[in-house]
């Protein structure tokens, strides 16, 4: 296969990723109409740019022949969360969709990268309805904690700006980030319950709220 026409290879991975957006937050909306505590704090989703799929070919030595199969995140999705220990709900919940296969997990929550890095992917196989059929496309979801968010897109965006070749000042620093960002998710984690009640209290809060308005916003309705 050659990738002449770069718009018809993603428009399946565009499909993909929206797709997978919708159901995804969906699963929030779920709990919070449930009043219960969403695992999942927001959603974001992207179609890898064509200039990133080139640079990561050549530095992965990936051939457009191989490009489906050994590209996992041209389809990438995100999942934030408040607590770690949300992280491991959603996978669970993941492993029992029957409208996506999970065929690698690399869990970097247990296993931290070297850099600091924390999140726990899953690549997924996924069927998207093309009018020629179907095709079945990668995906990797990220799963992580607001924390590890903060902390990945900083040292992201650093990485941009030195192409990985940090200072070792900055290196330093980067990492004593990352184990603060660990702290915090152990504090939060350690507080987790009483952080849970009062939020169900608040919304519960605004539910009622909402009871109490609705019979005026009735009569104020057309
Ligand atoms: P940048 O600066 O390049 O990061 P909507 O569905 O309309 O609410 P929208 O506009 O489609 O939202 O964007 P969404 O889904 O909220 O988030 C897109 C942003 O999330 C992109 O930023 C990506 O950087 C980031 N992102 C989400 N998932 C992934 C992923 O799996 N891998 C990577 N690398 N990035 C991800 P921008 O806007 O392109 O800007
Ligand atoms: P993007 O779109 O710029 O984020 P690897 O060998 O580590 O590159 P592998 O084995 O293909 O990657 O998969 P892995 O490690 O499960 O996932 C790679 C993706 O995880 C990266 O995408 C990043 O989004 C994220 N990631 C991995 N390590 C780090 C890290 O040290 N810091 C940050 N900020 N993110 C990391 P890409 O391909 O780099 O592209």
């Amino acid at each position: 296969m050659m990738v002449e026409n770069w718009k018809k290879f993603l428009m399946p991975y565009e499909q993909a990723v929206s797709e997978l957006k919708i159901k995804l937050r969906g699963m929030r909306k779920q709990y919070q109409q449930n009043n219960e505590h969403a695992p999942i704090e927001f959603v974001t989703g992207r179609v890898k740019p064509i200039d990133s799929i080139k640079e990561k070919m050549q530095r992965r030595y990936i051939t457009e022949e191989l490009l489906e199969q050994d590209m996992q995140d041209i389809a990438g999705l995100r999942i934030m969360c408040q607590f770690v220990e949300d992280i491991h709900e959603i996978v669970g919940l993941l492993h029992q969709r029957t409208d996506m296969t999970i065929i690698e997990e690399r869990d970097y929550v247990s296993n931290v990268k070297p850099s600091g890095y924390r999140s726990y992917h899953i690549v997924i196989e996924y069927p998207v309805q093309l009018i020629s059929g179907e095709k079945k496309i990668l995906a990797e979801i990220q799963i992580r904690t607001m924390s590890m968010n903060f902390w990945a897109t900083i040292e992201h965006s650093l990485n941009y700006k030195y192409q990985g070749e940090f200072p070792d000042s900055l290196k330093a620093r980067l990492k004593r980030a990352a184990e603060a960002s660990f702290m915090l998710d152990k504090e939060m984690s350690e507080i987790r319950e009483e952080i849970q009640e009062a939020q169900q209290l608040f919304s519960y809060g605004k539910w009622q709220k909402t009871l109490d308005e609705t019979p005026k916003n009735d009569l104020k309705g057309d």
